[in-house]
């Protein structure tokens, strides 16, 4: 591993945002890759953090501290991690669920779908499913993307996609789900579109997901 990476490493454990904004910018110019700042430099130690808290080994405002480093890195991170392909794609709303405020992995999957051509709309985190109903409303876009993050706020989702059905949205917009405990079984009974866990499987379940629409018209 580069030194520059053991470096971001360090400075995402110690907490040390700027640090970590100045450390990947450096290591951007030294043409280290995107991927290997986010996934080894940023995520890695996030993981170990994350480790650390199911052993009650830290205190959760130290997580809060690491995630903010995790961010800074994130923001300059961003725009090299754009493939911009085909521009215009149509628009995806994503947000966090209600009384949830994790959004690393959301800010994660905005950034890999704007990457995809998409113009992304986020609402957040805690966004209730009154206010997704109101962006699909106000934005009619392509797909709405919800992102929840534990076991007490999973269920949002299928509060958002019954709001949605009764506002008779449901079948106008394609709905994707993630976060940590979402699983392909859940998806399928709320009756969300797609979901997937890793940033590289996004391009193929939307594929998938506008090739099987396309075939019901
Ligand atoms: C960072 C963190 C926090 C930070 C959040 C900071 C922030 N700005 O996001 C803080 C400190 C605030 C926090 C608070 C809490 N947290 Co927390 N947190 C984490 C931690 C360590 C990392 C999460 C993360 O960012 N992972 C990295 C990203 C990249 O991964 P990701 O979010 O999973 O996203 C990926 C996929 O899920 C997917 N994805 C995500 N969203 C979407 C959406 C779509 C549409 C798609 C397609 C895909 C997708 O794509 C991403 C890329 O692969 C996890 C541990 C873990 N293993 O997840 C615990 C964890 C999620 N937290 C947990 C808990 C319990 C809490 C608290 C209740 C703790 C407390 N006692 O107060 C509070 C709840 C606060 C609240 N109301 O939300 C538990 C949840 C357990 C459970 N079963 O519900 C976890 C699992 C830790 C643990 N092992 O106990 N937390």
């Amino acid at each position: 591993m580069s030194s520059e990476i053991e470096s971001i490493q360090d400075a995402v454990l110690q907490g040390e945002a700027n640090k970590v904004r100045f450390l990947t910018e450096i290591a951007l110019s030294k043409r280290i890759s995107a991927g290997d700042i986010l996934y080894s430099g940023l995520l890695a130690p996030l993981k170990t953090i994350s480790d650390k808290l199911k052993r009650n080994e830290v205190f959760i405002a130290e997580v809060i501290v690491v995630s903010r480093a995790v961010h800074a890195g994130l923001h300059v991170l961003g725009p090299h991690l754009k493939k911009a392909v085909e521009p215009n794609r149509g628009i995806i709303i994503i947000g966090t669920v209600a009384g949830d405020l994790h959004d690393i992995g959301k800010n994660l999957v905005a950034m890999a779908l704007t990457s995809l051509g998409y113009q992304v709309i986020d609402l957040g985190i805690d966004v209730y499913p009154e206010d997704f109903v109101a962006a699909v409303k106000t934005h009619q876009p392509e797909y709405l993307a919800i992102s929840a993050m534990l076991t007490t706020t999973i269920n949002e989702i299928s509060n958002v996609l019954k709001a949605l059905e009764d506002e008779g949205l449901r079948k106008e917009v394609k709905v994707i789900i993630g976060g940590n405990p979402v699983t392909s079984d859940f998806c399928f009974t709320v009756g969300a579109d797609g979901t997937c866990y890793e940033l590289s499987e996004i391009e193929d379940m939307i594929a998938y997901i506008d090739k099987k629409k396309r075939s019901k018209r």
